[in-house]
């Protein structure tokens, strides 16, 4: 089985990825290549905080790997949380606090439009790709379901009436912002034999 390490400290993102990945590639952990320090991610854009995490893996270990960076865009909000999703309310990754205040600053908006962006960046024999995936939904009034992470309890993708907290795993994959992102890296990887 073909190896590669995604650069992410979030358990839920390696099991949502691996899932979509499923026999083809085993997901090398950065536990598994002894990074276990927190990645800097100080870039202004989602692209930048990728290709960041990508370029730190890279550098230290020498191998393939990937890294993917993800915002929740509102449209009522001009784009935020967007690149600061993870510390929207807290320093740490607080995910009750950030829907909290999600749900306070659109208290009184009745535009509840809002996508998520997944951006990856892939480092493959020493070059940089890049890929995107995205899914449209709205913030809904209030939190339902207890499945997948951070703000999935509040987004309902477009055409559902469910949140993605309240979808299966695989449901959500086969319409998210990072279902997609990773669909089309695995086509590249793919015509590149990887
Ligand atoms: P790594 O940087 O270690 O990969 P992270 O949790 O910091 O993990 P991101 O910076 O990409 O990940 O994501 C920022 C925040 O966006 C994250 O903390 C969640 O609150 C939210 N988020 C990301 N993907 C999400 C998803 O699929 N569903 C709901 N919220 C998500």
């Amino acid at each position: 089985m073909k190896q590669i390490i995604f650069a992410t400290n979030n358990a839920h993102k390696l099991g949502e990825v691996q899932a979509v990945l499923g026999d083809e590639f085993r997901l090398v952990t950065l536990a598994e290549c002894g990074i276990t320090e927190d990645i800097p991610e100080t870039a202004a854009t989602l692209e930048g905080n990728a290709l960041q995490k990508a370029r730190y893996v890279h550098e230290r270990t020498g191998r393939d790997c990937f890294a993917d960076d993800t915002g929740l865009e509102v449209d009522a909000l001009g784009g935020e949380p967007g690149v600061h999703s993870a510390r929207y309310a807290t320093d740490g990754h607080d995910f009750a606090a950030n829907n909290a205040l999600l749900l306070r600053n659109l208290a009184d908006k009745s535009d509840r439009r809002a996508h998520f962006r997944t951006v990856i960046a892939l480092i493959l024999d020493g070059e940089e790709h890049l890929f995107e995936g995205r899914v449209d939904g709205v913030i809904a009034e209030q939190m339902s379901g207890a499945g997948g992470f951070g703000y999935d309890p509040l987004f309902v993708p477009e055409g559902h009436t469910e949140s993605f907290a309240e979808m299966s795993a695989e449901a959500k994959n086969a319409i998210s912002h990072r279902g997609r992102a990773v669909a089309r890296l695995v086509e590249f990887l793919r015509k590149t034999d990887k």
